[in-house]
């Protein structure tokens, strides 16, 4: 590889954090699983969810000189092997103690993957599931099996109270290498306790009925060595900055362009951007102070057999910082790349390190913005860039793919793609039902969602901002509108939190603005970004159903609340096996003021998703994002300074041309 690429540690030693907003370097969290370890005195039965940053209050980040000592706190959740519930607490790294500690009795600790790999082996010793295998003429292939466990979500059933527990699906392989997702093992399920591996029952829905849907054997493979055909190969199409990036890295900080942020991660969110700021004619302008993926859920629409139980918060069972992939060059990413490793707590509380796990760089963005003036005969035109920051996580079947963009022109772009594997299931073939799409023959997708909220802490100029809801009336035909043609947009301040619940509405254009009330721009209205919420999904999940109430977020694209620290996840701290009563409900039942306050935006946005044969075997990115765009935070076009330039490495196919003057 040529392409020249810089790597580092986000931090690696406590000596080395320079900023009160870095991650826990390696080091760091040894210590504080030491500190826990002593705390706690359960030997090799102490297991770990979290051991992760505890943000320290804005005003001290905001007041921050470099160099000068500030505070670690280290925020866990552990628990102990065969114990229900979760002790929530803080340790202090430099007081060497433990500094509060809360037993949650309820509370579920997310799914470790090193929890689940015993599963597999005790599911297929289970005399049920082989009787069950044995029924289906499938208990020689018994090896072959491949057991995925899903969580449960809270439906209520008394076996499953006081216990951690996980739901089976079944695919088999035929050799190693085998896309087993083609084969579906449908209708057979093990629910097995994680704690003492105890499978409590083995669901075979065609049991009764004995109209077993067949294994589809079909192979259909997506791994390189088992295709045979390729299409040639394309034309080079190289990113090359023979000067190097555009970007500049300090630690955790990035520079680029006029902006500047602070790269974190963490094994729940992942990929976290703290304090983005756009600097303009001198002046450092806040835009965000934190801004993350804080949660999703995966609801699937078919009530048949277990599938209905499928409603999955990968992000606060599972943790997409934990799942993230180490990226490869040249492959995950194009260009001049700077990697950055992220550091994560392992199941004992070691730290493990995801090499280049987050993936900086630049791309070019299109054109930026042009005028051909038809009497000068003048041309005036510029082409944009933007920063990419992203991280991908596999979680079971599915890969997601996390960007945020950062454009010269001031907008913050996020796009979340979606790729990896539909969650398959068994069908006969021509008769998928009417909640899914059959794929390939036998092999049907179910259809779901995937919905994601986005915690923005917005710091539009300042500290204090309101979100105003823009919607587009058309005024009634008469005489104030003897054309027909009169339209135009009524604001209305959002001012307490039980009140800006608010939903998209196309017949309206509705958007949503957050101002900074006390900051004015040239035509004395008050600077703004505008929130364009491009992938609202509709939620078809009834809110007090099972999973409904677990994940009220996705009932409305827009809440908004006051900064709380311990607000964080929408869907509460402890998702797994949860009741739904903590999360953004919870919280904004108090209705407190919003207005021209220190707040936090929450944004539900996804991928209403009935799979396409096209989706199978592996599905080709499907994208759905948003958008935060200026709107009045500048008094002009804030790129009209961008020099007028031509690339030089550009060429014509035809020699002879010449494409720019
Ligand atoms: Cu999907």
């Amino acid at each position: 590889m040529d392409h020249p690429v810089r790597s580092a540690s986000l931090t690696e030693a406590i000596a080395d954090v320079a900023h009160p907003l870095d991650p826990l370097s390696a080091r760091e969290i040894a210590r504080a699983a030491a500190i826990i370890r002593a705390h706690f005195p359960w030997g090799d039965d102490l297991r770990v969810e979290t051991i992760d940053i505890e943000e320290p209050p804005k005003e001290l980040v905001r007041n921050y000189v470099q160099g000068t000592p500030f505070p670690r706190i280290v925020r866990f959740n552990i628990y102990r092997r065969g114990v229900m519930g979760v002790w929530q607490g803080r340790a202090d790294l430099e007081r060497d103690e433990v500094i509060s500690e809360t037993f949650r009795a309820d509370a579920r600790a997310m799914v470790a993957v090193e929890e689940v790999l015993l599963i597999e082996k005790t599911v297929k010793a289970d005399p049920r599931f082989q009787e069950a295998l044995r029924r289906r003429g499938l208990l020689a292939e018994v090896d072959n099996m491949c057991i995925d466990p899903w969580t449960v979500g809270q439906f209520g059933y008394e076996e499953e109270q006081g216990r951690r527990v996980l739901n089976c699906f079944v695919w088999m392989r035929a050799f190693p290498l085998d896309n087993y997702y083609a084969h579906p093992v449908e209708g057979l399920h093990a629910l097995i306790d994680l704690s003492t591996l105890e499978i409590l029952r083995v669901d075979d829905h065609f049991e009764a009925s004995g109209d077993y849907i067949p294994v589809p054997r079909a192979p259909l493979n997506f791994d390189a060595d088992l295709l045979t055909e390729f299409r040639p190969p394309s034309a080079p199409l190289d990113v090359v900055q023979p000067a190097g990036p555009g970007y500049r890295v300090e630690g955790n900080k990035v520079t680029w362009e006029n902006w500047d942020v602070r790269v974190g991660f963490n094994g729940r969110e992942g990929l976290v951007l703290h304090t983005i700021g756009y600097t303009h004619q001198g002046r450092r302008r806040p835009v965000v102070y934190r801004a993350s993926i804080a949660e999703m859920v995966v609801p699937y629409g078919t009530p048949e057999r277990s599938h209905y139980r499928k409603n999955v918060f990968d992000s606060g069972e599972i943790g997409f910082g934990r799942m993230a992939n180490s990226l490869k060059l040249g492959c995950d990413c194009l260009g001049t790349i700077h990697y950055i490793d992220a550091v994560v707590p392992d199941l004992f509380g070691a730290a493990r390190t995801i090499e280049n796990a987050i993936c900086l760089h630049e791309e070019d963005a299109g054109l930026s913005w042009k005028h051909f003036d038809v009497r000068s005969g003048r041309t005036e035109v510029r082409r944009a860039r933007k920063l990419v920051i992203s991280s991908i996580s596999t979680i079971g079947n599915y890969e997601y793919a996390s960007y945020w963009y950062l454009h010269q022109d001031g907008r913050i772009e996020y796009e979340m793609k979606a790729t990896g594997i539909i969650n398959t299931a068994g069908c006969h073939p021509g008769n998928p039902g009417r909640y899914g799409t059959e794929v390939a023959p036998g092999i049907v997708g179910h259809i779901h969602q995937h919905i994601f909220c986005a915690r923005l802490d917005m710091e539009v100029d300042g500290p204090n901002n309101t979100v105003v809801e823009c919607d587009t009336i058309a005024v009634p035909p008469g005489p104030e509108n003897p054309y027909g043609n009169a339209f135009y947009v009524e604001e209305r301040p959002l001012l307490a939190e039980l009140t800006a619940q608010r939903d998209s509405d196309f017949a309206r254009m509705r958007y949503w603005k957050i101002i900074n009330p006390e900051r004015r721009n040239w035509v004395g209205t008050p600077v703004a970004y505008k929130l364009e919420a491009d992938s609202a999904v509709q939620p078809f999940t009834a809110p007090d159903s099972p999973s409904g109430r677990r994940g009220r977020f996705v009932q409305h694209q827009i809440w908004v609340t006051p900064f709380h620290p311990e607000e964080r996840f929408p869907a509460g701290e402890f998702v797994n096996q949860s009741s739904g009563n903590d999360g953004l409900p919870a919280w904004t039942a108090h209705d407190r003021i919003v207005e021209n306050a220190d707040i936090v935006l929450w944004h539900s946005f996804g991928l209403h998703h009935l799979p396409r044969p096209e989706d199978h075997p592996v599905q080709p990115c499907v994208v759905c994002g948003f958008k935060l765009l200026p709107s009045g935070f500048f008094d002009q076009n804030p790129v009209i300074d961008l020099p007028r330039t031509a690339n030089e490495a550009s060429c014509c196919t035809s020699a002879s041309e010449s494409c720019c003057d």
